[in-house]
């Protein structure tokens, strides 16, 4: 997979050099490439915002830094981005709005009047081949940016949760790391995602349990008595209902929301 993030803070993308995304990047399972948003000014200041039509405080990011930077990268990837044979399904179009292209790059566009970026996002852009990210400071992007590429490509605004951040860079580290563990070969361990909190599958959304490793006491506290037993059965059944107490006390929003017939009968008497 192919990431370009545009930003006028590069240095603030220097963890997508750190741990798994920057393994993945060393091993070529990740092509990531951050851009100055300011080598596409003209200005001796380098100026990338503006006041806003209409008055109001802060200022608004300029169009056309962004138009000339998003082209530039665009025309960098236009034939086959980086050569990296884009996964099963990339051109299927699975879950794009439609009308703009399908198969192209995704523009991601992080703010906090975007929609809600869900595991099941991060699943679905896992399985695309390239990735621009447009990381704002200030009010946000002149809209004319988002509306100019919506009619070319497959646009995504995107929220990291429901609080205001100082700019899209820290949600991008967000969503490029949540995206990254989800390629092949990225995690040691596939079975690693299974379980993951927010997975559909074996825990049907439920948030993940506690877990446990030696020593076996710890200042006087030992490890539940069921994961020594060495029965498996015992040991699902206790996860389960862990994973549902947790998700019942920390997220009871996710219970009201699931599918009644996700829940056994063992979990009704838990
Ligand atoms: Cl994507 N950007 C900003 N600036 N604030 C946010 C956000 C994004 N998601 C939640 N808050």
């Amino acid at each position: 997979m192919r990431i370009d993030v545009v930003t006028i803070f590069p240095e603030y993308l220097e963890p997508l050099n750190v741990s798994l995304v920057g393994k993945a990047r060393a091993r070529g399972q990740l092509d990531v490439r951050v851009h100055d948003l300011r080598e596409w000014t003209h200005d001796r200041h380098h100026t990338v915002d503006d006041t806003p039509y209409g008055g109001g405080p802060g200022m608004v990011m300029k169009p056309e830094p962004w138009g000339e930077a998003l082209d530039a990268v665009l025309a960098s990837g236009a034939a086959a981005p980086d050569g990296t044979a884009a996964p099963d399904g990339v051109a299927d179009g699975a879950g794009a709005e439609g009308g703009a292209a399908d198969a192209g790059p995704v523009l991601v566009v992080p703010t906090p009047s975007g929609r809600p970026f869900t595991q099941r996002l991060a699943v679905e852009l896992a399985a695309k081949p390239w990735l621009v990210f447009t990381p704002a400071r200030y009010e946000g992007i002149d809209r004319r940016v988002i509306d100019e590429y919506g009619d070319r490509l497959d646009v995504r605004e995107v929220s990291v949760g429901d609080y205001v951040l100082a700019g899209g860079e820290a949600p991008v580290l967000v969503m490029v790391e949540a995206v990254a563990r989800l390629l092949p070969g990225v995690l040691g361990n596939a079975e690693s995602h299974r379980d993951d909190s927010f997975a559909p599958g074996a825990m049907d959304g439920l948030l993940e349990g506690p877990v446990y490793t030696k020593p076996p006491e710890w200042r006087g506290r030992g490890i539940p008595e069921v994961l020594l037993s060495g029965h498996h059965g015992r040991i699902a059944r206790w996860r389960r209902d862990q994973a549902l107490a947790r998700t019942s006390a920390n997220r009871p929003d996710l219970i009201e929301g699931s599918d009644p017939a996700a829940l056994d009968k063992h979990d009704r008497a838990a």
